[in-house]
């Protein structure tokens, strides 16, 4: 199916994806045995990989969406889980949209799944999500009800900072980065991972908790929003936090008194830490402590 790729467009930048704005049905039919093999493929190696990595709440969402290893689920069947479970439902795009438009879907509890999966040869690494990366890796949380909560408070607070600035969406993009993207959460048995852009990746999966060389810094909003990202490595720092309600609470206020600090401040280099950030030790899954607590 070549047809399906997101189109790309020459620009002073090179070829970029032309950002449409469409939704499309899933056309579930047209999926050929090797989409299905590859979701197989990539599903039985990250659920083998995420056993005593991933949070409870995500695998036990996994299972509970009955999000299988047999064949690409259809979003029809998922939605049904999930609008029953949280009002969450999935909508099938072509690729990333616009910012503006990928918010006011979130906002309204509408999460764009795209549709085309990748190619056999890119199990490890695709620069752009596809279908892998949205549905396995951020529709399972959906399904928690807080953590859906967040998602939907984060769409409204990207619309209303549309109008705040290109500093207000940069912090904002980092927050969805280091948290919906590369979260880390802190549990009685150990470190785990929340992100999605871990939990679709075998790598970083592995990376994030059993490497020296990141950082694991517990999570502070304004920290956050001031710290700059790599697209196109392993992450130098992740954010701890405590629990979905944590994120939730902290994410409630007004963004726009932080905005207007944010514009006075420099922005924080990936990888540095300060004598300030919460650190937490690497650990193989048990015995995590924090700094503090030693
Ligand atoms: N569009 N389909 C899709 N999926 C995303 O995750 C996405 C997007 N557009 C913009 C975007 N993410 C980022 O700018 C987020 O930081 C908001
Ligand atoms: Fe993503």
């Amino acid at each position: 199916m070549e047809a399906r790729r997101v189109e790309h467009q020459m620009t002073e930048k090179g070829y970029v994806p032309v950002y449409t704005t469409a939704v499309v049905e899933q056309p579930w039919g047209a999926y050929t045995a090797t989409d299905h093999r590859v979701w197989e493929s990539l599903f039985l190696r990250q659920r083998e990989i995420l056993k005593g990595r991933a949070c409870r709440e995500f695998i036990d969402a996994q299972d509970a969406m009955g999000m299988g290893a047999n064949q690409i689920p259809k979003f029809d069947e998922l939605n049904a889980v999930l609008r029953e479970t949280t009002g969450w439902e999935l909508i099938g795009v072509e690729g990333l949209l616009p910012e503006l438009t990928f918010f006011e879907h979130l906002a309204a509890r509408r999460f764009p799944v795209t549709w085309w999966i990748r190619r056999p040869d890119q199990l490890d690494y695709i620069a752009e999500p596809d279908l892998f990366h949205d549905l396995f890796g951020h529709v399972p949380l959906l399904m928690n009800p807080v953590f859906a909560d967040y998602m939907a408070a984060y769409g409204r607070g990207g619309v209303k900072a549309h109008g705040c600035g290109p500093e207000a969406l940069a912090a904002l993009t980092r927050l969805y980065w280091y948290t919906v993207e590369f979260g880390l959460i802190d549990t009685p048995e150990g470190l785990r991972i929340y992100g999605a852009g871990i939990v679709s990746s075998k790598g970083e999966s592995i990376h994030c908790l059993e490497s020296a060389a990141p950082n694991r810094i517990g999570f502070d909003l304004e920290r956050i929003m001031r710290t700059r990202y790599r697209i196109d490595t392993f992450q130098k720092s992740y954010f701890v936090i405590d629990s979905f309600d944590q994120l939730f609470e902290a994410t409630r206020p007004d963004f726009r008194p932080l905005y207007a600090r944010l514009a006075g401040q420099a922005t924080i280099p990936a990888g540095e830490v300060w004598a300030s950030d919460r650190v937490f030790q690497r650990g193989s899954g048990e015995g995590w402590l924090a700094d503090g607590d030693v």
